[in-house]
């Protein structure tokens, strides 16, 4: 019901409504509309409550909001979950003790911060309160477990689309996990799953988008930018229209992977916005720096690079880390 009520006053926003309608549309008690209004104040909105008129809302909340996130985001097919936490360890962590307990497919975990986010291989995902998009998506794939690295290039491509929809910067994909502005980090995505030796159990999908945020810890202020930083703008940028962007374009670009097992078109996309295609870059495995010409894309979502020697390899995402020059890429 807070959520009927939010949406009804975000429809009508040139003005009041009054309680008694509230109470009537939604077949509820007056203090029951009385309680929803509270509940929603307390989530950041600003409703205006003028006696004899009734309740308009003045300013949605900059917070993330289930209910809100709910009303925007809406699919023909999955059922989503959202769920926002002030601060969590992790949202993937968090997601992975539901997932244990059975929660359903299309759960999404955000949180305004994450005290232990993670990267792969035990790396550390920096996530301050309130300055970037930390989410994480419950999958549950019937494909057989090595397919599920593509989740990651569909991700990235959802992701990018996303980030240029929404503000037209030029972001290119990293391959295979990272979306960069001007050689700089701004997003990371972290595929995780519980399988057996044929069968997916789940996947948990991690993001994290630098959104807001203008300073950067010492250990990555030369390789991390936000969204905000890369525009230069003063005025923050709404979280949630990014959030809205991504899971249209994911859901379309997912759904073609799954009912017809053709990840061909989120490939497309990460060969059209690559950073690294048809460049010389490092490539750091285990303890040795080689450098490398990338050719391509494969169909499969790998890298196909050269030796110096002319020799051709396909690496497969999570062996090695990349570099250009001294800069992150
Ligand atoms: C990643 O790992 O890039 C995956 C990051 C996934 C984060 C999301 S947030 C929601 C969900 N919940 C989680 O706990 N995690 C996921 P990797 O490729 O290993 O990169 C990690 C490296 O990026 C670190 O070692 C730092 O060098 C750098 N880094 C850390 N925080 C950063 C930030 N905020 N922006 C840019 N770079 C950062």
């Amino acid at each position: 019901m807070r959520k009927e009520i939010l949406k009804t006053l975000m429809e009508n926003t040139d003005k009041y409504i009054s309680g008694e309608e509230l109470s009537q549309i939604f077949s509820v008690s007056r203090t029951a509309v009385w309680k929803a209004i509270k509940a929603l104040k307390e989530q950041g909105y600003q409703i205006e409550s003028v006696s004899r008129k009734g309740y308009k809302l003045i300013e949605q909340t900059v917070a993330l909001s289930a209910d809100e996130l709910a009303i925007k985001i809406k699919s023909e097919k999955h059922s989503y979950h959202f769920i926002c936490h002030k601060s969590v360890d992790s949202t993937s962590s968090a997601l992975k003790r539901l997932a244990n307990e059975g929660v359903q497919e299309w759960t999404v975990v955000l949180s305004e911060e994450q005290l232990e986010g993670r990267g792969r291989l035990g790396r550390q995902w920096i996530s301050k309160a309130g300055e970037g998009i930390y989410m994480s998506l419950l999958l549950k794939p019937d494909i057989l477990p090595h397919h599920a690295a593509k989740i990651t290039q569909i991700a990235a491509s959802a992701v990018t689309l996303a980030i240029r929809e929404t503000t037209n910067l030029p972001v290119l994909i990293k391959w295979p996990n990272d979306i960069v502005i001007n050689g700089k980090k701004v997003c990371g995505i972290l595929t995780e799953m519980a399988a057996e030796l044929n069968q997916i159990n789940y996947v948990i999908l991690g993001i994290g988008i630098n959104v807001n945020g203008e300073y950067f810890d010492e250990e990555i202020k030369d390789k991390a930018s936000s969204l905000k930083m890369a525009l230069g703008q003063e005025k923050p940028i709404d979280r949630k229209v990014v959030i809205e962007s991504f899971f249209r374009h994911f859901e379309g670009l997912y759904e073609q992977f799954i009912d017809e097992s053709d990840a061909g078109h989120a490939i497309e996309i990460c060969r059209k916005y690559s950073a690294i295609i048809g460049t010389d870059v490092q490539i750091l495995r285990r303890q040795n720096t080689e450098a490398v010409f990338v050719v391509d894309l494969t169909d499969e979502g790998e890298l196909l690079i050269r030796h110096q020697d002319g020799r051709e390899e396909v690496i497969i995402s999570g062996e090695v880390s990349i570099r250009r020059g001294d800069r992150y890429i």
